[in-house]
């Protein structure tokens, strides 16, 4: 017997036996995130098949006065989606993987009706047949979720063209703390009826709902497509160029920035060809795309551009998977060489090269010995910034990159959030006002603080 017993029991009436695991080792692959940087105990995994049973595992959260961690594929990178390390009672991971129904595609309006916790993939493949595609695109497709992707409001590579996942977003279903659910599916384009609840919930984090459907705008395929990769000198030139292209060439839609260091780690870890016979210190990944060849239209667009000192373009799919990969990769590159630092920021564009040069300097000064990486989506001022060397509790080079960061103006959060990683740098970047405006909304929706405490905002006043 333990105190829990009647509790598991009426979690194993929600949602079937099945689909409470309290083994530790079935547990484990939702209790550490995917950094390796963050992990919890849970008493439970939860995995509910509908918006029902996300609201009878809810009520019994509630009433067993247990910690709820939403979860849906488990890629975050902020420590969000899984239990915390110190905990005052029980806390319950519940797994949304389950609450994948998809409706047929809306091809009259250019809409889709998904579960919270299908995948991007499986969702790109839903709309494919239909001549469609999703307008947020990101590296970890294959396991995260569209829930997961509207509490994080999630960025990805095309947002320079369709925005972040809180523009996708018509309409939703969630169930509140105290089990209401709150639905506005049919979604509509054009819907001034009140508070937008979806676009609240978009970024919440799992704080102040379970996200269970999403009603999501969809954008037709644009069949030809082409990719050039171009080696710099100088970052500055990288950024105006992308700057520039961003305004002069409506095919633009991707544009990502990488470096020296990064390349050669990728080469390394993922056994890719060298794309040029020299290295260079600055890299910028262009996609193009339209219903003809963009090739031509992307090789004059940077043909002339300044300070380019190599160039290949592929518009083969193989080729272009080449390319992207350089720039995909370095994720899991850096996370081969050791727990890493992430910081996801945003900088004002005016700003980013000069971010970018200060970086390395003060990471080092902050921790000798440290090895920084930077990578990003360049027309959206976000740069990923990846330290490998101080201990996952060391904090020091994530105080000092942050600090730079607001500084100079710019978001300590471009799309990961800030989860459990960045909850000590809010109220510097966002100001006391702001945070005491969402911690007024998130005491009117979760009076008990039962969904995702230590995520987004402080339980305590500081
Ligand atoms: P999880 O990690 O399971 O959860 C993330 C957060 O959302 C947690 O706070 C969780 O509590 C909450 N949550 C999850 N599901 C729900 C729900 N149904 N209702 C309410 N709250 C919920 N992110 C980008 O923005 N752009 C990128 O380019 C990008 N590239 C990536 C590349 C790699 C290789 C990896 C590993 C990650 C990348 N990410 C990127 C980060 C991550 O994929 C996104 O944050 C994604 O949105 C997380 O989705 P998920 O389903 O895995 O959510
Ligand atoms: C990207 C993925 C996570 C990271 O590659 O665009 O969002 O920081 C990132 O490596
Ligand atoms: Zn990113």
């Amino acid at each position: 017997m333990t105190p829990h017993d009647a509790f598991l029991d009426t979690l194993r009436a929600a949602v079937g036996a099945s689909h409470v695991l309290t083994d530790p080792d079935l547990r484990v692959s939702y209790e550490t995130d995917w950094t390796r940087r963050w992990r919890g105990e849970a008493l439970a995994v939860v995995r509910p098949a509908t918006t029902d049973e996300v609201t009878a595992v809810l009520l019994a959260c509630a009433a067993a006065g247990a910690a709820v961690i939403p979860q849906g594929g488990n890629t975050g990178l902020v420590g969000g989606s899984v239990p915390r390390a110190v905990a005052d009672g029980p806390q319950v991971v519940v797994s949304t993987l389950r609450l994948r129904d998809v409706e047929p595609v809306d091809a009259l309006a250019g809409e889709a009706m998904v579960g919270a916790g299908v995948t991007l993939a499986a969702l790109q493949a839903h709309l494919r047949p239909a001549g469609f595609t999703f307008g947020v695109d990101l590296g970890a497709r294959d396991s995260a979720t569209i829930g997961g992707m509207i509490a994080t409001n999630a960025g990805g590579i095309h947002v320079l063209r369709h925005g972040p996942m809180r523009a996708q977003l018509l309409g939703l279903e969630a169930v509140l703390a105290d089990g209401g659910v709150v639905r506005r599916l049919p979604g509509m384009v054009k819907d001034n009826t009140g508070y937008h609840l979806p676009s609240l919930l978009a970024g919440s984090e799992g704080t102040l709902a379970v996200i269970t459907r999403a009603h999501l705008r969809v954008v037709p395929i644009r069949p030809r497509r082409a990719v050039a990769l171009l080696a710099l000198e100088r970052v500055g030139d990288a950024v105006s160029l992308a700057g520039d292209l961003r305004r002069s060439l409506p095919e633009l839609a991707a544009a990502e920035l990488f470096f020296d260091d990064g390349m050669e780690l990728v080469l390394h870890h993922a056994a890719v060809d060298r794309p040029f016979p020299n290295r260079h210190p600055a890299y910028l990944l262009l996609e193009a795309d339209g219903d003809d060849d963009p090739t031509e239209l992307l090789a004059d667009a940077v043909a002339n551009a300044i300070g380019v000192d190599d160039a290949v373009i592929a518009s083969d799919e193989a080729g272009r998977a080449r390319l992207w990969n350089l720039r995909e990769r370095h994720t899991e590159a850096i996370s081969a060489e050791g727990v890493a630092h992430k910081l996801d920021v945003t900088l004002p564009l005016a700003r980013l090269a000069e971010f970018i040069g200060r970086v390395p300097v003060l990471v080092t000064a902050t921790r000798p010995g440290s090895v920084t990486y930077q990578y990003g989506h360049v027309c959206d001022g976000n740069m990923h910034v990846g330290i490998i060397g101080p201990a996952p509790d060391d904090e020091a080079v994530d105080d000092a990159v942050l600090r730079l960061t607001i500084e100079m103006g710019g978001s300590v959060s471009a799309e990961h959030g800030i989860g459990a990683a960045k909850v000590a740098w809010l109220e510097a970047d966002r100001g006391v006002a702001d945070v005491s405006a969402m911690r007024a909304i998130k005491r009117a929706l979760d009076p008990g603080w039962m969904l995702n405490p230590g995520v987004l905002l402080r339980e305590a006043e500081a």
